[in-house]
């Protein structure tokens, strides 16, 4: 006999199921929640005779998927307002990186910081995520550059997925900026990563994908590829930041490897967008960058468009270029600086930001059999989620089906 935990009905429901039109909506719809997953969706007049633990009667309300982060850099140590204050008279974020500050600068910091304070710090960023509507975060390291700190950092970052309720998919982002000590030799540092630290993370499982900085003052796509090599004959998955302050040939690199995702990508040209359909690679897009470096440089959204290209949007915390600690807010950014619609928006950050993390057979939209990883917002119309800025219209937040409250 089949037999539901929870009913919720009398809702308006945004399913986001690929190909539907107008977020999937279902009026006057109920979900049925067992054994953390999905077990049935509809019409409140079709729900089929089946006993309920618990029914919840909303009175309007809106349901989406739970939102999804699908790019952060939630752990690190200390912060970068003094830098911030810097960019604001003129600085610019090459000028700093250059002159040893701007990443280099949290990476003291982060060696400088204990498990236990990365933890407390990342958690209260994770909280706020989940206090309006995320379910699902991906967290990077890269503000290690050595093998104790990378390591340190994804120890802290599984820990959180440990300690919350949230899914935390961890990514090694050790090519991130050449470390101090090997300013002279960056591919000896390229090496460490090759032969030391990516076997170490693989067996210890530490990481579920391996990302890069693909950028003049970063890493040339020479070491890059050596990295993606190491971590595909491991087993791992690749992602790239690619194209972000110039196009050094990002887009391509990441999609030659069959990466989940390109992200930021303001100045990926066509050739780039076209090998990323090619590949299925998709587009992450990260307006809280955008707007904190003061770009002007446009992300090829026709042409991501155009070619069928995914298009996620993901905070891109950071304390360099995103302090940024709300999905939702970046679907109000998307709008405004790359004129996303809101729905672009919310599929962006549920069945898009799923697919880019490898995770959409499991979670992302609302069908039988996915998890029942849902947001209850208090809005009138979806679109709402990318039009207030500074408010919170979460109602509720429920994980694999149960309640969380991290607020
Ligand atoms: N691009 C970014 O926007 C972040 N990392 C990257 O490769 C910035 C990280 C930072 O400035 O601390
Ligand atoms: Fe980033």
């Amino acid at each position: 006999m089949a037999h539901w935990d929870l009913l919720l009905s009398g809702a308006r429901i945004a399913t986001m199921q690929r190909g539907a039109v107008d977020y999937g909506t279902i009026e006057d719809g109920a979900i049925a929640v067992a054994d953390g997953s999905i077990a049935w969706v509809g019409r409140s007049a079709d729900i089929p005779d089946v006993s309920a633990s618990e029914t919840r009667t909303l009175s309007g309300q809106w349901i989406t998927p739970a939102l999804i982060d699908c790019h952060t850099h939630l752990v690190f140590g200390g912060d970068r307002s003094a830098e911030f204050e810097q960019r604001l008279q003129g600085v610019s974020y090459e000028e700093i990186a250059r002159a040893g500050g701007g990443i280099l600068s949290t990476v003291t910091a982060t060696r400088n910081s204990s498990p236990d304070e990365l933890f407390e710090s990342a958690s209260k960023r994770l909280r706020m995520l989940a206090a309006d509507g995320v379910a699902t975060v991906e967290i990077k390291s890269g503000y290690g550059l050595d093998i104790e700190n990378e390591i340190k950092m994804l120890e802290v970052a599984r820990r959180l997925g440990n300690a919350y309720d949230l899914t935390v998919c961890t990514t090694l982002l050790a090519a991130h900026a050449i470390p101090p000590e090997f300013k002279e030799d960056s591919d000896a540092y390229v090496s460490l990563v090759c032969e030391e630290l990516i076997p170490a993370v693989a067996e210890n499982r530490l990481a579920d994908s391996v990302d890069a900085y693909c950028e003049k003052f970063a890493f040339n796509p020479e070491q890059i590829s050596r990295v993606f090599e190491t971590a595909t004959s491991h087993g791992l998955r690749v992602k790239l930041h690619a194209d972000q302050l110039s196009d050094g040939g990002g887009a391509e690199l990441a999609a030659s490897f069959n990466a989940l995702s390109a992200d930021h990508l303001e100045y990926t040209s066509a050739d780039g967008v076209a090998a990323m359909r090619e590949a299925g690679t998709s587009a992450v897009l990260l307006p809280g960058a955008f707007l904190t470096l003061g770009e002007t440089q446009h992300p090829p959204i026709t042409a991501l468009r155009e070619n069928d290209v995914p298009i996620a949007i993901a905070t891109d915390c950071n304390p360099g270029t995103s302090p940024l600690c709300s999905v939702r807010e970046a679907m109000a950014l998307a709008c405004r600086l790359f004129g996303l619609t809101p729905e672009e928006c919310l599929a962006g950050t549920t069945r898009e930001a799923a697919l880019a993390l490898g995770l959409d057979g499991d979670r992302g939209t609302l069908e039988a059999g996915k998890r029942a990883d849902i947001a209850i917002w208090n809005v009138g119309h979806p679109r709402e989620l990318s039009y207030w800025l500074g408010i919170r219209p979460l109602a509720s937040l429920l994980i694999a089906g149960r309640d969380v409250n991290l607020i």
